[in-house]
């Protein structure tokens, strides 16, 4: 049988049914978090993600027990850079930019340890994760596929940023079927005022492109799966 659960959200409940939705944790990566990354290197201060964190490992934690799909992006190139545009490589005239050695190896690169996501937030080996090259988690991955096949369709979503790789990611999947609920206190950004402009983007309008909760109201209505 069908079970249907209610979050507590805005503009208004959502309904979902954990069988067919899947927890997408948007670009935990060290290059986004730690200081030295890229998100650094643009200028940023990186302990604005930082409060994320905990509140993404408990969510994700109770998927894991209650054996819900989970599914992780990661922001970045490979090394020969073929797929990474010229005109993002050149964004910000940065001293070291997307491709160059940093700190913590070639900056936004497969397999360096910058691009890996933060041990608190590893995947399991069972866990997809979708290697993205722009700041959309549809655009250019086979994530649509992945999600068809296994018969989801809501996501809980979380990740940084805010503004641009959980937006984009949300409003992609908006476009296509899906119906978000992103957990206010699981994403964050670099500028507050951002933050809060891409949640009231989303939730507004009737939910013109999702729903708006906390890690708290989920996991009460999880606790009882
Ligand atoms: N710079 C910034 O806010 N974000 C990114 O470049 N990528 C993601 O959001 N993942």
């Amino acid at each position: 049988m069908e079970t249907i659960l209610k979050v507590s959200a805005q503009p208004y409940e959502f309904r979902f049914e954990p069988a067919s939705t899947a927890l997408l944790i948007i670009d935990m990566q060290r290059d986004f978090i730690l200081p030295v990354g890229f998100g650094e290197m643009l200028g940023n201060d990186v302990a604005k993600l930082k409060p994320a964190i905990e509140p993404t490992r408990r969510v994700l934690e109770s998927f894991r027990s209650k054996h819900l799909t989970v599914l992780h992006t990661r922001e970045g190139h490979r090394p020969d850079m073929s797929d990474c545009p010229p005109a993002k490589r050149a964004r910000g005239n940065l001293k070291i930019g997307i491709g160059d050695k940093g700190p913590m190896g070639r900056v936004l690169i497969r397999g360096e340890r910058g691009h890996g996501i933060i041990e608190r937030l590893e995947p399991l080996p069972s866990e997809p994760v979708i290697d993205k090259p722009g700041k959309g988690a549809f655009f250019a991955t086979d994530l649509e596929l992945i999600l068809k096949n296994l018969g989801i369709r809501s996501l809980v979503v979380t990740g940084v940023t805010t503004e641009v790789c959980v937006q984009t990611s949300v409003r992609e999947a908006n476009d296509r079927g899906y119906e978000c609920l992103v957990l206010v206190d699981c994403v964050a950004s670099y500028f507050p005022e951002f933050q809060r402009a891409a949640i009231d983007m989303i939730k507004a309008q009737g939910g013109i492109v999702g729903w708006v909760s906390t890690s708290v109201e989920l996991l009460k209505v999880l606790t009882g799966v």
